[in-house]
């Protein structure tokens, strides 16, 4: 015993110097550092001194290594682990019909409600002595149960309130990669994509690995493993069994994968002269074809399609409806329980419409008419993923239809991976806005998680911020929003401070003064971007196909991919009137939100520019007009970025000097960057305004003309043109 201890006391050590060195990210929140308070070190061990997982399945192997893997990490030595029960036993872990201890009345009625994937964390006894659990009906369920007590662990708590019983609040947890086959992502800013498709199916790279269990620790349970913008090969038989090499690699974590459907694929592969979704053959054609991928995969999620929309073919090529596309699709994968997710980003710059209400309009016609297994996939706002959006009108306007939202968590138009943007809080806003549909308390989220109408289906999608790069997100703090995206996903009623606080301890350590410092940082930088980028609700006026840096002067080329297009700046004003007296976008809300938003004394501030073409001197809630407040909000964008950079100093030498200093390099780039945006943009607007700087705010500095010359050739992520 004492030799087993100092053993491991010098483990500990090595362990700790190598971490010195290691802080490359690579291991996301779930590094098991050494735990160095003996108190906490010792609890840690009376609970995997001995653990017995009993359930069946390869879900099995995937507990006891993790478990292994975490305590070699923060106690030195790996915990034994047995599939047999035995009276030693410091922790179990199973289901009732594998676990025999488990296997009572008394158990199944705790596991009662707790579905597939939920879990119970308490005691059972058995014989006259009580044995710390976790406990589910299914492997999935002790799958995110074992995370959940290694999280608590790391994060250096201890189980007080027992029992803990958690059920996933949506059913389909998915992260959607935009990834291309030739591993260029688009929209990727952490290198390439991580699917290696030219060794697979043979070659394994462990990443793949640690992608699940990464996925799995946060209850992320689906993947759609390709671009939107669909290439059909890889519904073809040599990438299908590609795709089955990593199926087999990700099921014992309870990660299915989901592949994009192009819907011109029974013409490109299939030879067919039409892929009309109404003309049997093309039906025939998906159902083979849908028949083959579930020979090889079965447990395939299903489809997510982006039809007619940005170039990409569809249903409306052959005047059919997106409901005729969707349920031919929903018709194929129905027998095997696969789902359809059909995206609402769907837009035309042949309609003189308001882009924002399009979609709106495109799909209400449609509501109740899609098949039990389709969501309509809605981004959070009606436009595309700005630093700030109104939720999008379509939530609460399809009482009939399974919504799920979609968040982008690679940071297109947020920075990409160079700035430090925490976007809880913008999954927050959207998740938390009340629709007052069909009345108060209508939040996003209760719509989407079924509990409003009764539906027993629900899906989130979160489009992937992960490449090849060692940390896997470029930015190290972009793993946070990996992490905030999943847990909420499992649990939308998290708080941004919460999910942060969970995110540091795990990522950074326990020291509570570090915890503040950087809680701090990322709860304003949300905030942050939105001020020096698009304050008071500006949209769209980013840098022009790469979406880097300011461009609120792009004029030219499709109307509904320009800056002037929403911003509408001139010698009288700025904003998009989408009020009954301009575009009435407005009127695809609730009349509660519509009668606020329509007056701009009412209407929010920070959607005040989405909503409302106002003058100049308009007198804002401030008493300050338009303009200086305009003027204010880009300069406090900028001062937050500094204040971002003065706390992280304070960091140093509490943390890794690796992760340290890439954080605060990056720091450096945002803030040259914040001012950029805030020069260029306060420059370009003041052409309009031909107002003075109030005195206040650090003066722009630079030429207009010279940030309008700017290019950017080889920015990452830029969409392929096909
Ligand atoms: C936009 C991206 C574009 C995507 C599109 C989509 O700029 O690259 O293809 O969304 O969601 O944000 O389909």
């Amino acid at each position: 015993m004492k030799a087993r201890k100092i053993l491991a006391i010098s483990l500990v050590t090595l362990l700790s110097g190598l971490n010195s060195y290691a802080e490359d990210g690579y291991r996301l929140w779930l590094r098991y550092a050494p735990v160095q308070e003996p108190a906490h070190r010792e609890y840690i061990g009376g609970i995997l001194d001995h653990v017995v997982v009993g359930i069946p399945g390869s879900t099995a192997e995937a507990i006891g290594e993790e478990i292994k893997k975490a305590s070699l990490g923060m106690l030195g030595a790996p915990a034994s682990c047995a599939g047999e029960f035995s009276d030693r036993a410091s922790l179990v872990i199973g289901t009732p019909g594998a676990c025999k201890i488990l296997d009572n009345d008394v158990m199944k009625e705790q596991l009662e409600g707790l579905g597939s994937e939920g879990f119970f964390i308490g005691y059972a006894s058995y014989e006259g002595k009580e044995y710390l659990t976790v406990a589910a009906n299914e492997p999935a369920g002790a799958l995110y149960g074992t995370f959940h007590l290694l999280r608590e662990l790391q994060a250096g708590s201890v189980l007080t309130a027992l029992p803990v019983k958690e059920v996933p609040r949506i059913q389909y947890r998915l992260l959607n990669h935009w990834d291309n086959l030739d591993r260029t992502v688009e929209r990727g800013y952490a290198g390439f994509s991580i699917w290696d498709w030219h060794k697979l199916p043979v070659y394994i790279n462990p990443r793949y690995v640690d992608y699940a269990r990464a996925n799995a620790s946060i209850g992320i349970n689906g993947t759609v493993v390709t671009n939107v913008n669909a290439n059909a090969l890889v519904l073809s038989p040599r990438y299908i069994e590609k795709v089955a090499a990593l199926a087999d690699v990700f099921r014992p974590y309870g990660l299915k994968v989901y592949l994009t459907a192009r819907f011109s694929a029974p013409i490109e592969l299939g030879g067919l002269s039409t892929a009309d979704p109404l003309v049997p053959e093309v039906r025939a054609w998906w159902s083979d074809k849908v028949n083959e991928i579930y020979a090889a995969i079965p447990d395939f999620g299903g489809f997510l399609v982006k039809a007619n929309s940005e170039g990409q073919p569809g249903p409306q090529n052959y005047g059919r409806s997106h409901a005729d596309g969707a349920n031919m699709l929903a018709e194929a994968v129905a027998p095997h329980g696969g789902i359809v997710m059909w995206r609402a980003f769907v837009y035309s710059a042949e309609i003189e419409e308001d882009r924002a209400k399009q979609a709106y309009n495109e799909f209400v016609p449609y509501d109740g008419k899609f098949h039990e297994n389709v969501f309509i996939q809605v981004k959070n706002g009606a436009i595309d993923f700005q630093p700030r959006e109104p939720f999008h009108p379509l939530f609460g306007a399809m009482p009939e239809t399974a919504l799920a939202p979609e968040f982008q968590i690679t940071q297109e138009y947020l920075g990409q991976a160079t700035h430090l943007v925490y976007m809880a809080p913008l999954f927050k806003e959207c998740l938390d806005a009340d629709t007052y549909m069909p009345h108060e308390g209508a939040t996003v989220a209760r719509i989407i998680d079924g509990s409003l109408n009764g539906r027993d289906r629900s899906a989130m999608a979160g489009v992937s911020n992960i490449g090849t790069d060692r940390n896997w997100t470029g930015h190290p703090f972009g793993q946070s929003n990996w992490y905030a995206y999943g847990r909420l996903a499992w649990d939308h009623r998290l708080t941004s401070e919460q999910l942060a606080g969970e995110w540091i301890r795990l990522t950074f350590g326990t020291d509570p003064a570090l915890l503040e410092t950087i809680r701090e940082i990322m709860l304003v930088s949300r905030e942050a971007a939105v001020n020096y980028m698009t304050p008071l609700g500006l949209h769209h006026i980013m840098g022009v196909n790469h979406h880097y840096g300011p461009g609120p002067w792009v004029n030219r080329g499709r109307p509904d991919w320009t800056s002037v297009y929403y911003h509408k700046a001139d010698s009288l004003g700025i904003g998009f009137d989408r009020t009954a007296s301009g575009s009435d976008a407005l009127s695809q809300y609730a009349p509660e939100i519509e009668e606020k938003y329509s007056d701009p004394e009412t209407c929010p501030e920070e959607y005040l520019l989405w909503f409302h073409h106002l003058p100049w001197d308009y007198t804002m809630k401030s008493g300050r007009s338009l303009w200086e407040e305009l003027c204010l909000k880009y300069d406090d964008g900028v001062k937050t970025v500094t204040r971002m950079k003065a706390s992280w100093k304070q960091v140093e030498g509490r943390i890794d000097q690796e992760r340290f200093d890439r954080t605060l390099m990056l720091l450096r780039i945002q803030e040259t960057e914040a001012r950029w945006w805030r020069n260029a943009c306060l420059l370009y607007f003041q052409q309009y305004s031909g107002m003075p700087f109030p005195v206040e705010i650090e003066q722009p500095e630079g030429d207009l003309e010279e940030y309008m010359r700017l290019n950017f050739p080889y920015a990452p992520g830029i969409r392929p043109r096909w």
